[in-house]
């Protein structure tokens, strides 16, 4: 008798039509040959899927180049499908159900020709969980094989665990042809399906990530009573060996990675990693908030990433623990055969540019896609948490919710309770950066750093958080964050990354119980003299500038505020409702 998961296999294989269906073990060996295979016959775009790098200098390490127009996540072509359009929401693209169906069929038709469709049994979360879940993936490329194995516990075990039944997330995931106008990323939350066509990109190909972890998850835990979120989870270690965890959502290409791993600017505090981009929390039997860690990878953005602003992503992408690492679209220095991008160090004499062509400095175009990333293991990194793998999670005592702010936006305001935090995560507005393909820079609400990833009505979302709190007996607190005010000349005014955990000393120092804080229109802001800026070379005057808040600057701020909480008319809480005619009375006042 075929379990249920060798029937559904069946049944796509007469659909996509492969050469052949390879069930993959998970193990290194297996990783090996795909990658060999991948360096030898697969192409993409001309390229072969895998290139060897300098395996002394950067071991396991090998780089890939995506098809050209196949880059970011494409929030347009992402559509979350339940049976009315009002339970997808207006943060949601919609298409009735049997209306997707049928498109999807008609691009599946055929589509594997000539190629191999693996088969990826994984689970999301550690292995003993409550809230892990099997998952089954088909894909028509190597790299997402490997990429899956590093980024999910992947294996044939899971078949196991699965049984024979098919209690099981499915995801089904085929590159086609790469047409950017037959892309698309369906989602179907209520049975538990993801189905893409005409895209590697991890966020639209890696269906454990972002597909399942958050828009079908988010809408199993409105069903189930918990919280899937686009944050970071860590620990902060203090001089007598305390441990303080929080979480900390931030959108797409604003910072949660750098954070995640931040080597402290304060020698009495060290960081933790748990996780850097999702977070599964529920309340445990004690009334606090724990969180897991779905993934065991990382997905990180390469520009950026050096030893001056994240040591230990360095050392991570070094470490040799697991194999491989991946490279996505960076540069190549063509003397040494290593991945380059920009942020890494001095350009190399040679370079290649991310679509493998000669690259002249003189040229203004970047060197490594402005979004070109890394694969790493999360068991490579030397900040990873003794508490990654348990099952219960780690209890959380602090929310930090951050955006991309060139102005306004205070470094650090303290929610005044639950309900307030949840006005303040949802009215968070951040400027787009290159994660997701369209127009970067342009200043987009984004609630919770969840627009593009909530599976369901954010008007419904906004309420679950408020009920959330309510069952707890010690809710976290909340917070939120802004590393990237600048000046009158445009450079950013605070240093960030290692000297972040100044601002994360005070948080700590509030969730203990330790200082006070000055009361605003908009929230609790730092005394000045509380925060510690021992060597930090930045005049104080400079510093209060950070914690100002300017009630004739907030006018626009307040119309968009209210604009966007208008799209989701009655749906928006009451108690939102009132955190806002209130704060608009107080900046008026
Ligand atoms: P996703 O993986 O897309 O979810 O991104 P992320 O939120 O993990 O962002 P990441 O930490 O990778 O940072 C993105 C970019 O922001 C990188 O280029 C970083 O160098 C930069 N960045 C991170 N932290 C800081 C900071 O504290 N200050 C400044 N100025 N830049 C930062
Ligand atoms: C993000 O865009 O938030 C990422 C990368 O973390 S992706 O997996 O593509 O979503
Ligand atoms: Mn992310």
């Amino acid at each position: 008798m075929a379990t249920g998961v060798e029937r559904w296999v069946e049944e796509l294989a007469r659909l996509f039509e492969p050469k052949r269906v390879y069930w993959c073990d998970g193990s290194e060996a297996e990783a090996h040959r795909l990658i060999e295979a991948g360096m030898l016959e697969e192409k993409i775009a001309h390229h072969n899927v895998f290139y060897e790098l300098n395996q002394r200098n950067w071991p396991k390490a090998y780089l890939h180049r995506s098809h050209p127009t196949d880059v970011a996540r494409t929030e347009q072509l992402t559509f979350v499908c339940h049976p009315e359009q009002d339970q997808a929401g207006p943060n949601n693209n919609w298409m009735p159900i049997p209306k997707a169906k049928a498109l999807m069929t008609k691009l599946s038709k055929g589509a594997m020709r000539g190629r191999t469709m693996y088969v990826l049994p994984y689970v999301m979360g550690p292995l003993d969980s409550p809230y892990a879940k099997a998952c089954v993936q088909v894909t028509d490329v190597s790299y997402v094989a490997v990429s899956m194995r590093i980024m999910t516990r992947l294996g044939s075990h899971v078949l196991k665990k699965i049984g024979s039944g098919d209690n099981f997330v499915k995801g089904i995931h085929s590159v086609g042809d790469f047409d950017p106008n037959r892309r698309y990323i369906m989602h179907f939350p209520r049975e538990g399906l993801v189905w893409s066509i005409g895209s590697g990109y991890g966020g639209n190909a890696l269906l454990g990530k972002k597909c399942f972890s958050l828009r079908i998850a988010s809408y199993l835990g409105l069903r189930q009573g918990w919280l899937a979120e686009h944050m970071v989870i860590m620990g902060i270690e203090d001089i007598k060996g305390h441990t303080t965890y929080i979480t900390a959502a931030m959108p797409s290409a604003c910072g949660k990675t750098n954070l995640a791993m931040l080597e402290s600017a304060l020698p009495e505090y060290k960081v933790t990693t748990v996780g850097d981009d999702i977070a599964w929390m529920g309340t445990g039997l004690d009334g606090r908030l724990y969180a897991i860690n779905p993934e065991a990878g990382f997905f990180g953005v390469a520009p950026g990433t050096g030893m001056s602003t994240n040591p230990n992503m360095v050392r991570t992408l070094k470490a040799s623990n697991f194999y491989p690492t991946l490279y996505t679209n960076v540069a190549l220095d063509l003397d040494r055969n290593e991945p380059w991008w920009e942020g890494l160090g001095p350009p190399p004499p040679r370079l290649a540019d991310w679509q493998g062509r000669p690259w002249d400095p003189a040229s203004k175009t970047k060197a490594a896609h402005p979004n070109s990333r890394f694969t790493v293991s999360l068991y490579n990194c030397p900040t990873i948490s003794p508490e990654v793998d348990n099952p219960k999670g780690v209890p959380v005592s602090a929310i930090l919710i951050g955006g991309r702010r060139s102005h306004l936006m205070p470094l650090v305001v303290e929610a005044f309770d639950w309900t307030h935090g949840v006005f303040i995560g949802a009215r968070t507005g951040s400027e787009t950066t290159a994660a997701a393909a369209g127009a970067v820079g342009a200043l987009r609400r984004d609630p919770f750093a969840m627009l593009p990833f909530c599976g369901y009505n954010m008007g419904d979302y906004f309420r679950h958080w408020m009920n959330q709190g309510a069952l707890m007996r010690t809710p976290p607190k909340i917070f939120a964050v802004n590393w990237f005010r600048v000046d009158e000349n445009g450079t950013f005014v605070w240093p960030g990354f290692g000297d972040n955990m100044r601002v994360l000393k005070w948080i700590l120092d509030r969730v203990h119980g330790r200082v006070g804080a000055r009361e605003t229109p908009i929230g609790l802001v730092p005394h000045v003299e509380d925060l510690n800026l021992d060597g930090l070379g930045i005049p104080c005057s400079k510093i209060e500038k950070l914690f100002e808040v300017r009630p004739a600057e907030w006018k626009g701020e307040l119309k968009d505020i209210r604009k966007f909480f208008d799209r989701f008319g009655r749906q928006i809480p009451y108690e939102m409702r009132n955190h806002y005619d209130k704060m608009e009375k107080s900046l008026k006042a």
